[in-house]
C-alpha cells in the first residue's frame, strides 16, 4: 500500500459515490457508503496485489494450492484494513466527513461460501499464508447462494437464501481470461496410435467454462497480497434462440442449465454425505478448473512436466476435492501425453490430503454407477489406479482379504474418496495430536500400517488478526500495552501477560474490558431478540454448528436441570448466568433441529418466569455466522468445548474462545486436549468419558444409556420434561424424538450413542465449580488472562509454518512496493 493520504482517500470516496450512484455524500445510503468505501479500499491494494502476481510471475517460487470447496470468508473490509495497517486511518479519515466505519462495514454481507469449522479453517490458512509471505492460491467455487441465513420463527429455524452477491461484492475481480472447459456425462472411445500406445477419446459430452473470479488475501503488513480464485460455471455457447440446428440447440440447452446450476448454491450439510450427483459435478468442476489453471502457469515456464513436484502442491481439504488425484492424472496422461508410470510419479508428489473427521456419515463414497456416468474418463482412471492399489495390497499382504476390504478404493459399487487421497497422497494429515493418534490406532489403522510415512499431525489455528485485532480491539490495546506491538504476526509474545496475571490493576483492567464487550453483546441480543441479559452474569456461550456429537443438547438439559433446582430451593445461593447459543442445523437433519427449537422453548419459558429473579437468562442468537462470532467470542466468559470425546477431529471455535479470555468448560477432545497442556490444569475445566472410553463402549456395546435414567433422579426429572408439556405447552409430542434419542436402541443407532447421559452427572459438578470460581473475581481473571496468555500454540501462522516445513517446502517472497 502506498502511504496512506487522507486527502486523497476522502475525495475518492465522494468521486465514487457521484461515478456509481449519480449522488452527493449527503444523498447517499449507508450501503452505498459501503461499495465506495470498498472500492477505494481495493485500490489501495491493487499496487500490492499486482506486485505479488509479478514476484511470482518472474521468481516462480513453489506455490500451494489449496483446493476447498468451503471458504467460510466473513467480512472483508475491516480485515483487509487491519492487515493493511490503515484501520485507524481510514477510520478518522471517514469521520471527518461523517461517517461512521463500524456502520460502514456492517452493510457488508458476509461471504459464507462455507458450512462451519472446514470452511473457516481454509479462511483462516488464506490470512496466514499471505500474512507470512507465502506463496499461495486458494481454489474454490463461487456459489451463487452461499450458507443459508437462519432464522428463529416461533422456535423453529426457516432457512433463507443468502444471495450475497445481489449488490455485487466490491473485492472480487472477474479474470475472463482464466477460463477452462471442463466436461461431463458422454463416453470413452479408445483408438490405437500409430507408436501402439491407446489414445482415450471423450465424446458427446456436456462441457461448460469455467471462469476465474480472484478474490485479494491481503498479508499483514508485508505488501503480500495472495489470490483466492472463486470458479463461476458459464455455458460455452451463447445460448440463443436462432442459430442452432435441432441437436445444437438441445444442446445448448442442457449446457446452460448446466452451467446455472453447477454453482447456484453451497450444500448446507456438514458432516453428513448425501451423495447427491451435482455436488460431485461441482466437485470436478472447481478441482478441474485449478488443476487446469496450475499446469498453464507451470507450462509458461518449463516444457516437460516432470519438475511439477518442485512448482506445484495440492492440498486437498477433506475428501471433497479428491477427484484432483485423478484429473491430474488425467491431464498428464490424455493431454499431456505421459505414460502412467510417469504420471503416477508426478501426481503422488503433488498432492496431500487433510482429514477431518473420523465420522462414518462423514465419508465421502460415491455409487459406482453415477461416478462412471457423471466422469467416464475420470473413472476409468480411478478403476486402473485401485487395480494397481489392490495389488500392492495383495502384494503386501498375500491372502488377506480383511485389508482390501478396508483399503481398496472401489469396494461394494462404490468409490471410497478417503481411500483414493489416502493411495494416492504424499501426505495425510490430521487436525489436533488426538485425532491424528485415532485415524493412525483406529480408524485408517490399515493405512497407517501400510504407509507409515504418509502420516502426520497439523494442530489447527486461527488467525489472531481477525479474531482479535478486529474483533475485540480493546482486548487488542490491552495486549499491545502489556506485551509490545508483534502478536500480530506471533502470538506467542502473549506469554508476557504471564507474568501481569496476578497483579490486580491489570486484572481489573482485563475484566472492565470484559465488560464492556459484553455490554456490546448485550446490545446486538436486545436488539435482535428483545431480550435483556444482565451483564454482570456469567455469560456461557455454545456458538457452533449444530450437531448431536457437539452435545447442545446436553447443555440445554443442564439448563433445564438449573432451572429445576431453582424452582426448587428460590432463596439458593446462585450465580447469575446467561446461556447464549448460536447453531445452524442442516435443512433435513431432525435432531438438530429439534434442539433448536427446545432451546427457543426453554428460553421462552425461563426468560419469562419472574420467580427466579432473572438468575437465568437463555438466549439463541439467530443466524450465527463469522461477523457476529466476533463479537461472541469477546463477550464469553465461558466456553462451551462439550463434544463427545473422540469426535470433534479439532474444534477451532475453542481457539478462538481462549484468545478472548474466555475459560473453558470441556471435554478430553480434539485440540481442547493441547489446550489444557498449554493453559494448565487452574485454568481449564476438564469433564466426562476419555476418547478411550468413548471408544471402548463403542466396542463393546457396553454403554447403558437407560440405566442412569434409572437411577438419577436429576436426568430421570429432566428427560421426563421432555414428553410432560413443561417446554411445549402441554403437547407430549413435540420433544418425544428427542426423549427416544436416549432410550431408544436399535442396533444401526444405539441410545444416546453421544454418551450425553454417561457425561451428564460430571458435567453438572464441573459447572458447579464455574459457578464456585467466578464468584473469585481475582482468581477468574487471573485465569482469563492466562488463556490469552498461553494461547499463542493456536495461531494459524504456527500451523502454517508446520505445513510449509513438513508438507509444502514453500519459500517466503519478498514484495517491495514501486513506492519505497
Ligand atoms: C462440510 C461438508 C461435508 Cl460434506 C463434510 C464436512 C463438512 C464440514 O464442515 N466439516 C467440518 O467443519 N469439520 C470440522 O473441521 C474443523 C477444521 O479442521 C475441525 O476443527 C472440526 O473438529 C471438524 O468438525
Amino acid at each position: 500500500m502506498k502511504a496512506f493520504n487522507k486527502k486523497i482517500f476522502i475525495k475518492q470516496i465522494s468521486d465514487n459515490v457521484k461515478n456509481m450512484y449519480r449522488k452527493n455524500l449527503e444523498e447517499a445510503s449507508q450501503e452505498e457508503l459501503f461499495q465506495a468505501v470498498a472500492d477505494a479500499v481495493k485500490n489501495m491494494i491493487m499496487d500490492d496485489w499486482i506486485a505479488t502476481q509479478q514476484v511470482m510471475e518472474k521468481d516462480e517460487p513453489k506455490t500451494v494450492y489449496y483446493l476447498s470447496m468451503e471458504f467460510l470468508l466473513g467480512r472483508a473490509l475491516g480485515n483487509n484494513l487491519i492487515n493493511m495497517t490503515a484501520y485507524a486511518q481510514v477510520k478518522e479519515a471517514l469521520e471527518e466527513i461523517g461517517l461512521d466505519l463500524n456502520t460502514i462495514e456492517q452493510q457488508e454481507p458476509d461471504p459464507a461460501l462455507g458450512n462451519g469449522g472446514l470452511g473457516r479453517l481454509a479462511a483462516c490458512f488464506l490470512d496466514s499464508l499471505a500474512s507470512l509471505g507465502y506463496p499461495a492460491y486458494g481454489c474454490g467455487i463461487r456459489y451463487r447462494y452461499g450458507m443459508f441465513k437462519q432464522q428463529i420463527v416461533e422456535g423453529f429455524q426457516v432457512e433463507v437464501p443468502d444471495n450475497w452477491l445481489k449488490n455485487g461484492y466490491p473485492f472480487e475481480m472477474k479474470r475472463p481470461e482464466y477460463c477452462y472447459e471442463v466436461r461431463f456425462g458422454g463416453h470413452v472411445r479408445m483408438e490405437m496410435r500409430e507408436d501402439g500406445n491407446m489414445d482415450f477419446i471423450h465424446e458427446d459430452y456436456q462441457a461448460v467454462n469455467a471462469v476465474a473470479y480472484d478474490l485479494p488475501i491481503v498479508g499483514y503488513n508485508n505488501h503480500v497480497v495472495d489470490t483466492l480464485i472463486i470458479w463461476d460455471a458459464q455455458p460455452e455457447v451463447e445460448f440463443s434462440l436462432t442459430s442452432f440446428n435441432e441437436g445444437q440447440y438441445h444442446k445448448a440447452v442442457e449446457e446452460s442449465n448446466l452451467a446455472r446450476t453447477l454453482v447456484e448454491v453451497l450444500y448446507p450439510n456438514d458432516e453428513h454425505i448425501q451423495g447427491k450427483e451435482l455436488r460431485l459435478k461441482q466437485q470436478y468442476f472447481f478441482v478441474s478448473a485449478s488443476i487446469q489453471r496450475a499446469i498453464a502457469k507451470y507450462k509458461k515456464h518449463h516444457r516437460s512436466l516432470k519438475q511439477l513436484p518442485k512448482k506445484v502442491v495440492f492440498q486437498m481439504n477433506d475428501t471433497h476435492p479428491t477427484v484432483a488425484v485423478a484429473e491430474l492424472m488425467r491431464i498428464l496422461i490424455d493431454v499431456e501425453g505421459l505414460s502412467w508410470d510417469e504420471a503416477w510419479k508426478i501426481t503422488t508428489q503433488c498432492v496431500a490430503y487433510t482429514n477431518h473427521t473420523i465420522m462414518a456419515e462423514a465419508l465421502e463414497k460415491w455409487p459406482i454407477d453415477i461416478f462412471e456416468r457423471i466422469l467416464p474418463r475420470v473413472y476409468q482412471i480411478v478403476d486402473e489406479i485401485n487395480r494397481r492399489f489392490v495389488l500392492d495390497i495383495m502384494d503386501r499382504y498375500p491372502g488377506n482379504e480383511d485389508k482390501i476390504r478396508s483399503m481398496a478404493i472401489l469396494y461394494d459399487g462404490q468409490v471410497r474418496m478417503a481411500n483414493l487421497a489416502i493411495a494416492a497422497g504424499f501426505s495425510v494429515n490430521g487436525v489436533a495430536r488426538l485425532h491424528t493418534e485415532i485415524l493412525k490406532n483406529e480408524s485408517l489403522k490399515d493405512f497407517y500400517e501400510m504407509f507409515p510415512e504418509k502420516f502426520n499431525n497439523k494442530t489447527n489455528g486461527i488467525t489472531q488478526r481477525r479474531f482479535l485485532a478486529h474483533g475485540n480491539p480493546l482486548l487488542a490495546d490491552f495486549v499491545t500495552k502489556y506485551c509490545g506491538k508483534g502478536w500480530e504476526t506471533d502470538l506467542q509474545k502473549t506469554r508476557k501477560l504471564i507474568a501481569k496475571a496476578d497483579d490486580p490493576k491489570v486484572q481489573k483492567e482485563f475484566m472492565e474490558i470484559k465488560r464492556e464487550n459484553k455490554k456490546r453483546l448485550a446490545k446486538y441480543i436486545l436488539e435482535k431478540t428483545g431480550i435483556e441479559v444482565n451483564v454482570d452474569s456469567i455469560f456461557d456461550v455454545h456458538v457452533k454448528r449444530l450437531h448431536e456429537y457437539k452435545r447442545q443438547l446436553m447443555n440445554i438439559l443442564h439448563v433445564m436441570y438449573l432451572y429445576n433446582r431453582l424452582k426448587d430451593n428460590p432463596d439458593m445461593d446462585f450465580v447469575p448466568r446467561t446461556f447464549i447459543f448460536g447453531a445452524k442445523a442442516a435443512a433435513g437433519y431432525r435432531n438438530a433441529k429439534n434442539t433448536i427449537k427446545l432451546i427457543n422453548n426453554v428460553a421462552d419459558v425461563i426468560n419469562h418466569d419472574v420467580s427466579i429473579g432473572g438468575k437465568i437468562k437463555v438466549v439463541f442468537i439467530e443466524d450465527y455466522k463469522v461477523s457476529n462470532a466476533e463479537w461472541i467470542y469477546a463477550a464469553a466468559d465461558v466456553s462451551e468445548q462439550i463434544s463427545t470425546a473422540s469426535k470433534e477431529a479439532s474444534g477451532t471455535g475453542n481457539m478462538k474462545f481462549m484468545l478472548n479470555g474466555a475459560l473453558t468448560i470441556g471435554t478430553m477432545d480434539g485440540a481442547n486436549v493441547e489446550m489444557f497442556e498449554e493453559v494448565g490444569e487452574e485454568n481449564m475445566f476438564i469433564f466426562g468419558l476419555s476418547a478411550q472410553e468413548v471408544i471402548g463402549f463403542e466396542r463393546n456395546h457396553n454403554y447403558r444409556p437407560g440405566d442412569i435414567y434409572n437411577n438419577d433422579p436429576d436426568v430421570n426429572r429432566v428427560l421426563n420434561q421432555l414428553i410432560d408439556g413443561t417446554y411445549s405447552h402441554g403437547d407430549y409430542e413435540l420433544f418425544r424424538s428427542l426423549y427416544n434419542y436416549f432410550l431408544n436402541d436399535r442396533p444401526d443407532n444405539p441410545a444416546d450413542r453421544y454418551f450425553i447421559l454417561a457425561d451428564f452427572r460430571s458435567y453438572i459438578q464441573t459447572q458447579e465449580k464455574v459457578a464456585a470460581y467466578y464468584r473469585n473475581r481475582s482468581a477468574w481473571a487471573k485465569s482469563a488472562i492466562m488463556n490469552v496468555a498461553c494461547v499463542g500454540k493456536f495461531s494459524s501462522d504456527r500451523t502454517i509454518q508446520e505445513y510449509v516445513d513438513d508438507i509444502w517446502h514453500l519459500e517466503k517472497i519478498k514484495v517491495r512496493t514501486s513506492l519505497f
